[in-house]
């Protein structure tokens, strides 16, 4: 059994509220919203964080990324506008080492972030 959370998210092993699957990449509410609509986006094989993104990886970025539209899309932010955020390492914050996309809307936000 893997240790890692989100890893064990993707093998539905630990309960989620999964909102959304595709081949590679799957997207569940995240646990401590910060904005109306808070979804994280994950690859389910692991990979770390961003360093370990390398050009083999350009079809999962593109499903990430189309995911991304379309849970925009059925949240009815695509065009009141949202983020897409990474946080990478610890200076960004990134408590859960296995790479993930904030998409987050729903509210007017501030820039820069903290
Ligand atoms: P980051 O700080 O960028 O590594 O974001 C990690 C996010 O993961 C944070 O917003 C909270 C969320 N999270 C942590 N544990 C769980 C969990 O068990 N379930 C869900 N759905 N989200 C989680």
């Amino acid at each position: 059994m893997s240790a890692c959370l989100f890893c064990r998210i993707a093998a539905h092993e630990v309960p989620a509220q999964i909102i959304a699957e595709m081949p590679d990449v799957l997207a569940f509410k995240d646990v401590n919203p910060q904005a109306p609509t808070h979804v994280l986006i994950i690859p389910k094989r692991h990979l770390g964080g961003m360093p370990d993104l390398t050009d083999e990886h350009a079809g999962l970025l593109a499903q990430v990324m189309r995911l991304a539209n379309q849970l925009a899309q059925a949240a009815g932010i695509a065009t009141s506008g949202f983020r897409l955020v990474v946080n990478s390492g610890p200076d960004a914050g990134q408590s859960v080492a296995h790479v993930h996309w904030h998409l987050l809307g729903g509210r007017r936000m501030a820039w820069p972030p903290g």
